[in-house]
């Protein structure tokens, strides 16, 4: 008798209950990761730039791009627009599995199946193999909890031949259509997404279903995945969905379905196409909220939507302000439009009786100002669902609980991050240091690129757009970010390139000398 009432008391004290619903159990809340691949900040009619009194301002990209169910998810949710990805791929997805930083987690370039791609002057030991079946990983722990843990789309977490190559070895309880790469060799049905005779090396494997149809890649992972929600939800069991779109990553395949949009919008060709995939995956986020309603598990579902890096848009010079406009650079470069990256956090539906909608607000139609980044969500997500981060695995991210809210956390650190020891990218490497409203970029090998210096030092609040170079005339606060910088990557365990004199030896930034007379 003893025996079981102790078992009754362990079992109320399980997260899965709660003492204001004793004999019914609370059912844990359901994750949704909606992660956009190459997807900027700018790439969207929602306006997350802001103007001199905080609020929303659009920009001409603003109306060039139709993505009305990030509106509709917004006006649930709050969104920020001081959010950071790593500026490619795999550094941010692996971000997104372990809550680490990609300076400590060591996957710094996007992963090549075929081969080590470190570049000429790369770290040696950087990890391209990717993640492991033994790492430490956000759906290896919430599959423990009890959830299912459902991988759609891109994977891009391992090399070919290495385990994190089949996500289904990395806590995924299914993988639909992910594997090591991150470009998909087509979108089209019609061209059995790269698969038959001559199957490309980047044929979307799982989807046999939709060959020879004419279902866009996008849609074939929308109908896969609501249809593993249903599976889910049937089951009583909690999903954790990490809905991961191939697109809007190149190829920029036109897809049909929205290429009239944008045939008289004058301009180029590749860019309706990339228009055309950046509204197939809103309307994918559309359907997927829709289905949640229907299932019922709407106001027990939480959504985070996100892109991996900084925007892909062919529309100009990778430098300059064009592809990301009014920011600088894009995808891949060391200016702010290749790390700014959309992000809205939402209950699918609110409703104040919501256990752990209290447990987590989120305040609705709210913009967030204030600095965060891809690794957050791991302990934010964690939180939310009770579920401890393993005392041997190192976390770097931050608890988002606070700026959901709307309101500040003086607690965080205002810093973030970035280092990329790696070429050839658009840009090569260098490792970016942002403190509050400054920026600093250390440049390994200096270059035309890089003004022919070691340096290049932004102030973002005066200057959001990186137009003036502050390195020459500002050296005290460039020696102060320096410092910081070397700390950082000292912190992180970071890596960096090699010496080109004799290929080994690690290149350390360099401090600058200080000028007494500024
Ligand atoms: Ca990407």
């Amino acid at each position: 008798m003893k025996r079981i009432f102790l078992g009754i008391a362990l079992l109320f004290l399980s997260p899965a209950f709660s003492l204001q619903t004793i004999g019914a159990p609370v059912k844990r809340p359901n994750i949704i990761v909606f992660l956009v691949d190459d997807m900027g900040v700018m790439d969207t009619s929602l306006p997350f730039l802001t103007d001199e009194s905080g609020n929303p301002k659009r920009y001409p990209l603003n109306n060039y791009y139709r993505t009305p169910n990030m509106e509709r998810l917004a006006k649930k949710g709050i969104r920020f627009n001081n959010f950071y990805a790593m500026s490619v791929c795999s550094p941010t997805r692996i971000s997104i599995m372990t809550g680490q930083n990609a300076a400590r987690h060591h996957t710094t370039n996007w992963i090549n199946p075929e081969r080590n791609n470190r570049g000429p002057y790369g770290p040696l030991d950087w990890n391209w193999e990717g993640l492991k079946s033994n790492d430490i990983t956000l759906p290896g722990l919430l599959r423990k909890a009890g959830y299912q843990t459902i991988h759609v789309g891109k994977g891009h977490f391992g090399a070919k031949n290495f385990e994190g190559a089949n996500p289904a070895n990395l806590g995924f309880c299914i993988n639909i259509a992910g594997a090591s790469f991150g470009s998909p060799a087509t979108y089209y049905g019609m061209k059995n997404y790269g698969n038959g005779k001559k199957k490309s090396r980047h044929a979307v494997p799982g989807l046999e279903k939709y060959h020879g149809t004419e279902t866009f890649l996008t849609e074939a992972l929308t109908i896969e995945a609501n249809a593993r929600l249903t599976e889910a939800v049937n089951k009583g069991k909690p999903f954790y969905l990490y809905m991961s779109h191939y697109a809007v990553h190149a190829p920029f395949n036109s897809d049909p379905r929205f290429a009239d949009h944008y045939k008289n919008s004058g301009k180029p060709k590749k860019a309706q196409a990339f228009a055309t995939l950046i509204e197939g995956m809103d309307k994918s986020l559309g359907d997927i909220l829709d289905h949640i309603n229907k299932l019922g598990v709407a106001d027990n579902t939480i959504i985070f939507f996100l892109g991996d890096n900084g925007s892909d848009a062919p529309l100009g010079d990778p430098h300059a302000v064009a592809c990301a406009a009014p920011l600088r650079g894009k995808k891949g470069a060391h200016y702010e439009g290749g790390m700014r990256v959309p992000f809205i956090a939402a209950w699918a539906q609110s409703n104040a009786k919501n256990e752990y909608q209290n447990r987590l607000p989120v305040a609705a139609a709210a913009l967030q100002p204030q600095q965060a980044a891809v690794q957050d969500l791991f302990p934010t997500i964690l939180n939310l669902v009770n579920v401890p981060i393993p005392k041997n695995h190192p976390v770097d991210g931050n608890r988002l609980d606070q700026l959901l809210t709307g309101k500040q956390d003086s607690s965080r650190d205002e810093i973030f991050l970035m280092n990329y020891p790696h070429s050839p990218h658009r840009s090569n490497y260098f490792t970016c240091y942002r403190h509050g409203d400054w920026k600093v970029i250390y440049h390994y090998f200096p270059s035309e690129e890089s003004e022919n210096s070691h340096y290049q030092l932004y102030n973002l609040a005066e200057d959001p757009f990186e137009s003036t170079n502050l390195a020459p005339t500002k050296p005290r606060k460039l020696r102060q970010m320096m410092k910081e910088l070397i700390a950082a990557m000292n912190a992180h365990n970071a890596q960096y390139p090699v010496d080109k004199n004799d290929g080994v030896t690690p290149l350390k930034p360099i401090l600058p000398g200080q000028n007494e007379n500024e």
